[in-house]
């Protein structure tokens, strides 16, 4: 990692204003002056295989109703795990992979995103997660108990999502594997549930109070996963080190600021209170969305870089931890890849 990331800078020098530049709104490419790496190509035969594979398991347990599959068509969850785990053992792990940010995805939108209209209410949301942690963590007492348990975790598309993909998850995986998942996903629904609270009580949060709430509201169970995707174990013992959960949390966190600046102008026209880092910046700083949304790349080219300088002696101290830590580089650079070309979701704004 001793090349220096992209940075497609995009800033001029200053000259005869361009009316015509200015009037047209920025649409695809990376956000110019994010720092990030360059994923490998996503293979699109492997891409288009995954998704096959996505939509008959999604069919099969009647996940969402026909009318949602453009919208499934539109988000390219088998390019997106293509892309963040090029090192992937087999596409039998690829499409656990894929189970999951498909699982993720539905309880965010059916039961978190109000203004997505999938029946998602603030209100009821922590009711909701604490049964659909369940799914992913099983209900132990009478047998008679655990069998309504059973029955209850079929009861909708966010549950049978959840509960199906852990099946296949636990089998990959070695059980240290699937309950370090199972922990950061207890850690993702806090994250929803502070996410839900703010907005409810119209909280205007501080920047790093922002920044705390989205490192648990956060791509972290993608990343859990990577040494499972790839086919080997970092053990426990390797993973608890304070240095190796700080490398894990900053890449965790560059990668979900990524989502907060590709997705900006999606959230400002469905919901302009939308809580983003560019909008809470804003709030805090009072000096306009533009410079909100250049302070906030900043901010992430920060954690991105912290995220390199540390990983590259703990990249030295072990051959498993060089590959641990490459692994996460691999989900950063698939995930901004992803985000970068992902046009029908998400558009820039009009800020270069
Ligand atoms: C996506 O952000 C995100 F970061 C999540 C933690 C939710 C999905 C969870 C996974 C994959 P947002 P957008 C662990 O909810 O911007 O802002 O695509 O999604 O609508
Ligand atoms: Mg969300
Ligand atoms: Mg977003």
């Amino acid at each position: 990692m001793s090349t220096p990331p992209n940075t497609d800078t995009g800033f001029s020098l200053p000259g005869p204003p361009n009316l015509a530049r200015d009037l047209r709104a920025r649409r695809s490419g990376a956000v110019p002056g994010l720092a990030y790496r360059a994923a490998a190509p996503a293979d699109p035969e492997k891409a288009a295989e995954i998704d096959r594979r996505l939509e008959a398991w999604a069919r099969g347990l009647d996940l969402f109703p026909a009318q949602w599959s453009g919208d499934f068509a539109e988000f390219q969850c088998g390019r997106a795990v293509v892309l963040q785990h090029p090192g992937a053992l087999d596409l039998e792990r690829l499409t656990a992979a894929g189970k999951f940010l498909l699982a993720e995805n539905v309880v965010d939108s059916c039961y978190c995103e109000e203004d997505e209209g999938r029946g998602a209410s603030r209100s009821i949301l922590g009711g909701r997660l604490i049964l659909a942690q369940s799914a992913l963590d099983p209900y132990h007492g009478t047998p008679a108990l655990e069998a309504e348990w059973l029955e209850g975790m079929q009861a909708d598309g966010p549950l049978r999502s959840y509960y199906w993909a852990m099946k296949d998850y636990a089998a990959l995986a070695t059980p240290s594997q699937a309950d370090r998942f199972v922990h950061d996903m207890a850690r993702l629904h806090l994250g929803y549930l502070a996410e839900a609270s703010w907005s409810q009580s119209r909280y205007a949060p501080q920047v790093w109070e922002y920044l705390v709430m989205r490192q648990f509201n956060n791509f972290r169970p993608c990343l859990s996963i990577v040494d499972t995707v790839d086919g080997y174990e970092l053990p426990e013992a390797l993973y608890a080190r304070p240095e190796v959960q700080r490398v894990t949390a900053l890449a965790c966190n560059a990668t979900t600021i990524v989502n907060d600046l590709y997705s900006f102008t999606k959230e400002l026209a469905s919901d302009p209170t939308h809580l983003n880092l560019p909008q809470v910046v804003a709030a805090n700083d009072k000096r306009g969305l533009k410079a909100a949304y250049l302070k906030s790349v900043e901010i992430h080219n920060q954690v991105f870089e912290a995220f390199e300088t540390e990983s590259a002696p703990l990249a030295a101290l072990s051959p498993l931890l060089e590959r641990y830590v490459r692994g996460l580089a691999d989900w950063v650079a698939g995930n901004h890849e992803w985000h970068s070309t992902n046009t029908d979701r998400y558009q820039l704004p009009n800020y270069w």
